[in-house]
């Protein structure tokens, strides 16, 4: 019998990944589709946005008496709570949250995993339909298996992630992870509400000739970040341009562009903040893994970002992100 595999859900691809690793427990492919599923509930609300008139305004309680929550906060407590009730992941620490969360209950401690994430990012732009978007991080727990895991489990350098992926709520809902084997992309069938693979074994081009920070910020940046940006203006048919400047505002919508089609994004560090304001552990530790898995490179403008010992939950550095060569050619004006 003639079974179609061409196009694979995201539940069927992550079972023939653990297939491929006969010691595989499965654990892994049931938090990837735990996330799965919630992502498909986040769209939903995503997708209603527009209609918080209707729906009643975030805080209130709608037509129907239900409370509306934030988009936020709703993504946050989905995310949350497939992970609490899956058999995967033994806790969590997120973006809306101050401290991990530790889920502490039998299967949960047996667990060898732990998530990060941050459930909806960008959401300031939910209300002007701009793309946002989910970020995670999927770690092995370093603390004993039984016991529930603790905080060094969530202070581990990206280097050691197991997984990392995200959600784009865009034109069309995307749902991207990688491995160490490869990055892989699902597109959200509506009619079969199923992610379905559309983008198999992702890389980011080599050379790309888009740039994208935010140039309000320009003459905060340091000389060296100038430099560099001005050289990007410069940039013709002679040298390898021209170049176009996009920045969408929305770190998940600027980064996965870039993945596709090349190109480079960074948040500097400023003269006033200078780490910047994107967070380490679940923003830029997770873009870093899957372009580095996709042939692309990651730096805080001196060092991988993958090689930082994180020491706080909520640190922040200042990032770069994207096509090899562009990168390369930004080393040459920051790292002097
Ligand atoms: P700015 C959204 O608020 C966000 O955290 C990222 O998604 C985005 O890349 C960045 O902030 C935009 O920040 O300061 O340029 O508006």
């Amino acid at each position: 019998m003639l079974i179609n595999r061409n196009v694979l859900t995201l539940d069927e691809f992550t079972i023939q990944e653990m297939r491929a690793f006969p010691s595989a427990t499965g654990e892994l492919s049931s938090l990837l589709r735990d996330l799965g599923l919630a992502a498909k509930r986040v769209n939903v609300e995503v997708n209603k946005a527009g209609l918080v008139d209707i729906l009643g305004d975030f805080g209130t309680t709608n037509v129907q008496g239900e409370e509306v929550k934030k988009l936020d906060i709703y993504a946050n407590n989905q995310f949350m709570g497939v992970l609490k009730h899956g058999i995967s992941c033994a806790g969590i620490a997120s973006e809306e949250l101050d401290d991990i969360v530790i889920f502490d209950d039998e299967v949960s401690n047996n667990s060898k995993y732990i998530c990060m994430f941050d459930p909806l990012d960008g959401s300031g732009n939910i209300d002007v339909g701009i793309s946002i978007g989910t970020i995670f991080c999927i770690y092995k727990r370093v603390s004993e298996l039984g016991k529930p895991c603790t905080a060094a489990d969530f202070l581990q350098p990206g280097n050691r992630q197991v997984a990392a992926g995200y959600v784009i709520y865009g034109s069309s809902t995307m749902f991207v992870y990688a491995t160490k084997r490869s990055v892989n992309g699902f597109t959200l069938d509506q009619a079969v509400g199923e992610f379905s693979l559309s983008h198999p074994d992702i890389k980011c081009p080599t050379d790309g000739k888009i740039y994208s920070v935010n140039h309000g910020n320009f003459f905060r940046y340091e000389e060296n970040v100038r430099n560099y940006i001005n050289t990007c203006q410069r940039k013709d048919k002679t040298n390898g341009g021209p170049y176009t400047q996009r920045y969408i505002g929305s770190m998940v919508a600027d980064v996965h562009r870039n993945l596709i089609k090349g190109g480079i994004f960074a948040y500097p560090g400023t003269i006033d903040r200078p780490k910047g304001k994107l967070r380490l552990l679940y923003e830029c530790n997770p873009f870093a893994f899957i372009t580095e898995i996709a042939g692309g490179r990651a730096t805080d403008g001196k060092q991988r970002i993958l090689d930082i010992q994180p020491t706080e939950l909520h640190q922040r550095t200042p990032f770069f992100v994207g096509s090899k060569n562009m990168m390369d050619e930004l080393d040459t004006f920051i790292r002097k």
